[in-house]
């Protein structure tokens, strides 16, 4: 069994959203492509509460892009974005969201932040995506979606950990580039650690 994972494609992550990912609007078409082709559909959505720690709001004195700690991990401060039951953390309107299987939501708890799809930032609480993969008997996954350099890559990096055949659809993702050459940097890393890198076009039709 194969699994499509949709990270993020979210009003926020979009032109014109809290924490616009440029370009990230191109991906949605491909997503609507590729989702017929796949045994399970999953999507993952950033879904933080109003005073989530990864706000630069919640910190007084400092910015969005600083790095502070927080319980001992490292975090970026983020503009408020993605806030639950809002229209920024909605999926695009363009997606279309009937032929998703299920939504697995990070970034709830209000001190830890979630960049992967599968546990928080430090590695310990899982959002159930791993478990349910299991559960379905899917051993192979494709990953594309938002943003590149960030949830991309650590749902990708979590994926191969847990064992499953990853793919990652380069053509599906767009990212942020905090510094020059972070997307290029995601992907190489990604392919080190043994994420097969695709573009759509070869994601195989079903038969
Ligand atoms: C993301 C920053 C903060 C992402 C989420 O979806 O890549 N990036 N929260
Ligand atoms: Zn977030």
């Amino acid at each position: 069994m194969n699994a499509l994972i949709l990270v993020d494609l979210q009003n926020d992550f979009l032109p014109g959203g809290a924490l616009a990912v440029s370009r990230g609007d191109e991906v949605i078409k491909i997503a609507n492509r590729l989702m017929p082709r796949f045994d399970a559909v999953v999507a993952t959505r950033d879904y933080h509460p109003p005073n989530h720690l990864s706000f630069a709001s919640e910190h007084p004195g400092r910015s969005v892009g600083d790095c502070v700690n927080v319980d001992g991990l490292d975090q970026i401060l983020w503009p408020v974005h993605c806030v639950e039951g809002t229209r920024g953390s909605d999926f695009s309107s363009e997606l279309n969201t009937g032929l998703i299987t299920k939504v697995f939501s990070k970034g709830i708890d209000r001190r830890r932040d979630s960049y992967s799809g599968f546990f928080d930032n430090g590695g310990i609480v899982s959002t159930g995506l791993g478990e349910y993969l299991q559960r379905t008997g899917v051993s192979e996954v494709y990953v594309m979606g938002l943003a590149t350099d960030f949830c991309v890559r650590a749902t990708a990096t979590d994926a191969v950990r847990l064992g499953l055949t990853t793919y990652l659809i380069e053509d599906g993702c767009r990212g942020v580039d905090l510094h020059p050459g972070d997307c290029e940097r995601a992907i190489s890393e990604l392919e080190q650690s043994g994420v097969h890198r695709v573009e759509s076009r070869q994601v195989p039709v079903r038969s």
